[in-house]
């Protein structure tokens, strides 16, 4: 039996990213092909006519699984009994914009946010912050939304985690689904560090695999720090130096598969997602910090116990400080 369609509320629903989900979304792509959604489209008043635009295509789609599209640029009407929140729609940096004026602008937008799906949305709201400065976005609007846990808003780091799948998988002549247990830990952002310590290609470990390719252990381990970790690193960069225009496609596949994800589960594999710490390997608390993390459909949970080495450690320790320099910014704006 079919069962009551979820509210599910996108913001920045008129932009790049917003065009890429919706379809995916009411074709079933995220929730599945027995849950219907309700779309909810929230955007400021420039960006409404091409909302406008995308609502008229789904309905020409004429999915069976879209129980209807509401548009409104008020977070109170958009967040109304929303069961899943996406915030894609941010305040992207301008020229000569310094870090503070970024981190202000954002959260003159997260924070009111948060605040209207504390005050109207579902009681089993999840949130997943897509628009960046994503994981301090997401501290703003968990910290915002009254009487909702911490731990319901997550940021997105899955897109990270999909590309060092795969450029493992280029690397190593495997295939995608292959390789399992890569990690991305620390902040969206060049600072990352996306960590195969953990992973392995159809059962072997990667590094070993590496090893065998490149010509022994101390050729891999060149490779993952010259190569790898700031390929992943950079990517959203080489992205836009080759296409002419920011992620969009697999920004929105990766938002897609966190949602699955956290809603349905992993079966039992590691995936990365940035979730609110609670002082897992000594990321302070309340961070809201990329970690290894699985899923049984009722949340992401970290995975504790991984050993990291000390040149492990010195890359998430790096990570982690400009989280908390992030933190600290937004602090002395009296936001949080
Ligand atoms: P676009 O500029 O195409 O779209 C953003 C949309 O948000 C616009 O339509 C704008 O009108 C709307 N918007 C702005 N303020 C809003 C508000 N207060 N309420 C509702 N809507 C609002 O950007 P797009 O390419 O779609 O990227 C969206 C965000 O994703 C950006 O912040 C971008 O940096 C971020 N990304 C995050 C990634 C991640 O992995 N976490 C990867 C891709 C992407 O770079």
């Amino acid at each position: 039996m079919a069962s009551a369609p979820t509210t599910v509320t996108i913001t920045g629903a008129g932009g790049q990213i917003g065009y890429a989900l919706l379809f995916r979304i009411a074709a079933g792509d995220m929730l599945g092909a027995d849950r219907p959604v309700r779309l909810r489209l929230l955007e400021i008043p420039q960006g409404m006519r091409a909302a406008e635009g995308a609502a008229l295509e789904l309905q020409d789609c004429a999915f069976p699984l879209l129980h209807g599209v509401e548009l409104s640029d008020d977070p109170r009407v958009a967040f109304d009994g929303c069961g899943i929140a996406m915030l894609v729609g941010a305040r992207p940096r301008g020229p000569g914009m310094e870090r503070a004026d970024l981190l202000a602008a954002n959260a003159g937008i997260f924070g009111p946010q948060g605040a209207a799906i504390g005050e109207v949305a579902a009681d089993d709201v999840r949130a997943v912050v897509v628009g960046n400065p994503a994981n301090t976005n997401a501290l703003i609007a968990a910290a915002s939304a009254a009487g909702v846990p911490a731990d319901r808003f997550t940021a997105l780091t899955r897109l990270d985690h999909n590309r060092a799948v795969g450029q493992l998988a280029e690397a190593l002549d495997a295939n995608p689904g292959d390789v399992r247990g890569v990690a991305i830990w620390g902040n969206h952002s060049a600072t990352q560090f996306p960590d195969v310590a953990h992973a392995a290609v159809g059962g072997a470990p990667v590094v070993e695999a590496l090893a065998e390719r490149l010509g022994g252990h101390d050729a891999a381990l060149a490779w993952l720090d010259d190569v790898f970790i700031p390929r992943v690193a950079k990517r959203g960069a080489e992205i836009i130096e080759v296409r002419g225009s920011s992620s969009v496609a697999s920004a929105a596949n990766a938002a897609i598969e966190h949602v699955r994800d956290e809603q349905r589960g992993t079966g039992g594999a590691t995936t990365s997602a940035a979730v609110v710490s609670r002082g897992e390997y000594d990321v302070p608390e309340g961070l809201v910090c990329s970690f290894p993390v699985t899923s049984d459909g009722a949340g992401y949970r970290i995975v504790e116990g991984l050993a990291l080495d000390d040149r492990s450690r010195a890359r998430l320790d790096a990570s982690v400080a400009e989280l908390v320099a992030e933190r600290d910014a937004v602090r002395a704006l009296g936001v949080l």
